[in-house]
Parts: structure tokens; sequence; C-alpha cells
């Protein structure tokens, strides 16, 4: 795929469109539901959904999975969306929440492109053709700082709260820092561009992830194969770092879960 593909383009006109959207409906946030105990849905995500889902198909004759709205994959091309990823930290106010997209062909994520509008940061990436962050080159951090390592960890109540104590625990324990934001999209961006050095999650949904993924795979980073065993449809353990604490860090993580 290249920078002048007319779904990579597409994709990062969604990003800043969905992020713009979002930004503009905080100020009347509306009725918020609750999916679980920790996460929520907005009008605002239905809203950057439709956005997107009605873009995409009034372009394209591709399919879209979509986190509210759902989808199947029953094209060459498939659009995975988080309308809005940390939609807990969108609630409060923070800065921590992003829109994320992958596009897919024959099965394999070849670009994506997460938008966090609050800092205006824009990330992309093409199989093949590397990692970007507001247009700049990234990589991730071969722990070139000199400091303990830093994991973000995501949570969800898909998983024993026992096995996420065991990873802190593993991690304290190694002399990991660990941290929590709420959106895995960025916390994958943020591996990506060298921010921290790893994210975690003992189970994550494909359209928080697979733009993230292929960001740090572009930036030099290692990633389990998230996609195996029906990862798309049902999600999947994610583990993603920079290679020097990749294999220690997938230990960890496969032996809480
Ligand atoms: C979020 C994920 C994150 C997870 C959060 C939440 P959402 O997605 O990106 O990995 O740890 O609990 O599920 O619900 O904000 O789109």
């Amino acid at each position: 795929m290249t920078d002048s593909d007319p779904r990579f383009a597409l994709a990062v006109a969604l990003a800043r469109e969905g992020g713009a959207l979002a930004a503009r409906m905080y100020a009347d946030l509306g009725r918020i539901t609750a999916k679980t105990a920790i996460d929520f849905c907005t009008a605002a995500d239905l809203a950057v959904e439709s956005h997107i889902r009605t873009r995409v198909t009034a372009t394209f004759a591709d399919a879209m999975i979509g986190e509210e709205g759902g989808g199947s994959a029953d094209t060459d091309h498939v659009w995975v969306v988080d309308p809005i990823d940390g939609t807990a930290g969108y609630i409060h106010g923070t800065t921590r929440w992003c829109v994320s997209i992958a596009v897919m062909r024959a099965g394999i994520v070849e670009c994506g492109a997460i938008y966090a509008p609050r800092d205006d940061r824009l990330f992309t990436a093409r199989r093949g053709g590397g990692a970007f962050l507001n247009g700049r080159p990234i990589g991730v951090s071969h722990l070139g700082h000199g400091a303990a390592p830093i994991v973000e960890l995501g949570w969800s109540a898909r998983r024993p709260l026992s096995a996420y104590c065991d990873l802190l625990h593993r991690l304290t324990a190694a002399e990991i820092e660990f941290r929590r934001h709420g959106s895995g999209a960025l916390g994958l961006a943020e591996v990506a561009c060298g921010l921290n050095d790893g994210y975690a999650e003992l189970h994550i949904n494909a359209w928080d992830a697979l733009a993230g993924i292929l960001l740090v795979e572009e930036a030099g980073g290692r990633c389990n194969d998230f996609l195996a065993d029906n990862g798309l449809t049902q999600g999947n353990r994610l583990v993603a770092a920079t290679p020097e604490i990749y294999d220690r860090l997938y230990a960890d993580v496969r032996a809480c879960a």
C-alpha cells in the first residue's frame, strides 16, 4: 500500500474527521451507556462510528467492523474501527482518547491511523512503509533512555482480577514500571514512538488494537500474533514491546492468562 492509496488517504482523513466530531460533541455528552463497570458508550461514539461507516461505504464496497455497530469481514478489504478508544478518558475530559482505524486486505492489516485530537497527535502506518507521528518517522525505544522499562497495561473484566494482579506482581518483581491510561490504541502508539517500552492486555478487542499493532511493527517493535484463534472477531491477548523486553513480557503475560 502506497501513500497515494485511496484507502490509506481516507483512513487518515476519517481519523481526523471523527476526532473533530467527538471533540465538538464533548460539550453535550448526553446519555452515557455503561457496557460494563468500566466500558462506556456515548452519543459521540455512535455518531463517529456512523460517520466513518457512511463515508467508507459511500467510497468503497468494503465491509466495516466497528466497536459499537459490529459488522462482518465479508469483503477483501475490511475496515476495523474504534470510534472513540479510551471512552472513559473522553468522558472524564482527559486527553487520553483517540479514533483508531485499521484497514485489512485478505486478512492482513495494510494500514492504520490513530488520531488523538486533544493533543493533535496523528499516528499513521502502512505495511512496509514505516510508522509516523504527525508526518515524522517514529521508532520504538530500544531502552535507549537507560531507565527502568515502562509497560502500559490494559484492563477489562473479560479476564479475572487475580490474573491482572499476578501480572502486576510479576512486572513489579522484575523492576518494570507499569501504567494504566485506558486507551489500548494510544498505549500501542506510544510504544511505537518510544514514550513507553511495552503494552500488554490479557484480552483486548481487534478494534482497539489492530492499527496500533501495525504501528509498533513498522516502528521496529514486536507483537504477538493477535489475529490467531479468531482474534479479529473474538479478541485476544496482546503483547507489544521494544524487542529488548518482548520475550520476557510475553512470558509473563502467558503465565497469567
Ligand atoms: C478501551 C481499550 C483498552 C481497555 C479499556 C477499554 P474503549 O477501549 O482500548 O485496551 O483496557 O478498558 O476497553 O472501550 O475505551 O473503546
